[in-house]
């Protein structure tokens, strides 16, 4: 019998509200140690950047290099980078990771299959005093043009720091992947239709998600979720794992990263 699969009421949870949290997964030492790997992927992906491609969209600044996207923080001519994606191949500490049945055991309960393909990884940085949020929005609306089961795209946020409101943590509206993919806000923007249309979604159900770092948050693609901006002194850096049942395609990718079993 497995120790990490969802315990049934935990697998309820995810299915009525969306979401589901396991705080404190990984101990604080292996956080530190993943934390390291992460700033040595950061450093991997920097060199990489003047290679690149370099675009703008609505003003914020995104690099194509020859393995991944990397999208810098908002102000103008900021040298900060926000996200890294994909991120699992710059490191192998992370690499390993997608791979850790702590992660991986719950995903197959919530996707109901027992071999598990990795769909996209990225890293979400928040540095201190520095990172962005992000507005309210659904995963589901990025992923459908590219997959026919973005139904089964369930995502893991791995806290690598202690996640905190002020430092800008993940927050979710509970009950909203019910409905599927939302419409999005049209405010003439080119991201604005990727935002979910706030009259579409209970902002009463606004749930921020706590919890030390090592701490789990399971959410549904179809969750409407986003965060503030991170107001602390301290960074909120996390992964998010995104898994499908196995033999499938990666995003954007043409290959098949299966999970080993
Ligand atoms: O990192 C966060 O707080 C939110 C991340 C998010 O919404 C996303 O990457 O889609």
């Amino acid at each position: 019998m497995s120790t990490n699969t969802l315990s049934a009421p935990e697998l309820k949870a995810y299915h009525e509200d969306g979401y589901v949290v396991r705080p404190g997964v990984f101990s604080h030492t292996a956080m530190t140690a993943l934390a390291d790997a992460v700033e040595e992927s950061v450093l991997r992906a920097r060199a990489e950047v003047p290679h690149g491609h370099t675009y703008y969209l609505d003003g914020k600044r995104f690099v194509d290099t020859t393995s991944c996207t990397v999208q810098f923080e908002h102000t103008a001519d900021s040298d900060e980078i926000r996200v890294i994606e994909p991120i699992h191949h710059l490191h192998a500490a992370i690499n390993a990771l997608v791979d850790d049945p702590k992660i991986t055991e719950p995903m197959c309960a919530i996707v109901g299959q027992p071999r598990l393909a990795l769909w996209t990884a990225k890293l979400n940085l928040k540095r201190a005093e520095a990172g962005s949020g992000f507005g309210w929005h659904q995963d589901s609306p990025y992923w459908m043009h590219n997959c026919n089961h973005v139904d089964l795209l369930p995502n893991v946020m791995i806290a690598i720091d202690e996640q905190t409101p002020d430092n800008g943590c993940f927050e979710v509206i509970r009950g909203s992947h019910r409905h599927g993919i939302l419409p999005g806000t049209v405010d003439g923007s080119r991201l604005g239709g990727f935002f979910t249309d706030p009259k579409t979604f209970d902002l009463t159900q606004r749930q921020p998600l706590t919890g030390p770092a090592g701490s789990l948050f399971f959410f549904s693609p179809h969750s409407v979720h986003g965060s503030q901006p991170n107001h602390s002194n301290r960074a909120r850096r996390a992964l998010i794992f995104t898994y499908q049942p196995a033999d499938k395609p990666m995003l954007k990718i043409n290959a098949v990263r299966n999970v080993a079993s």
